[in-house]
């Protein structure tokens, strides 16, 4: 079910029992500012999530509500995971659903990282 992206972040979303070490992730990178693992669908050869290590519902709430270190400290994982994942050539998609409408489902931010197949004009 898409979930609705102006509620208060809930603590017991998946991704946040992840990021506490409850339930176990096959991580592919850690720092200060992201976690990034492999997605337990994958959709694709490749399909990495990174998800930024505070506490933000979305891309609207990151942007809006993080600190410029945050960000700028997530943005720069996406693009280490995605190049350490050898994505760079041939070439690879980044993703966010965002809302009822993005369909988005887990209620933490992740960035999608799909790779290893031509993806085609959309990922619809
Ligand atoms: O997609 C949420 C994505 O999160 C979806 O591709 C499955 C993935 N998922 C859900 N639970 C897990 C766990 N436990 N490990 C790894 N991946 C998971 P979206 O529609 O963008 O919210």
């Amino acid at each position: 079910m898409p979930i609705d992206a102006t509620l208060p972040y809930d603590e017991t979303n998946i991704f946040a029992r992840i990021l506490r070490g409850e339930i176990p992730a096959k991580t592919v990178y850690e720092d200060d500012f992201a976690l990034a693992f492999h997605d337990i669908n994958p959709q694709a050869p490749t399909h990495i999530l990174v998800i930024p290590k505070g506490a933000y519902v979305s891309w609207d709430d990151f942007s809006t509500h993080a600190p410029d270190a945050e960000i700028a400290g997530f943005i720069r994982a996406v693009g280490h995971v995605a190049r350490e994942a050898g994505l760079v050539e041939p070439g690879y998609r980044l993703l966010a659903n965002i809302g009822g409408h993005g369909h988005q489902e887990v209620p933490h931010l992740h960035v999608h990282i799909f790779g290893g197949r031509p993806l085609g004009p959309m990922l619809a």
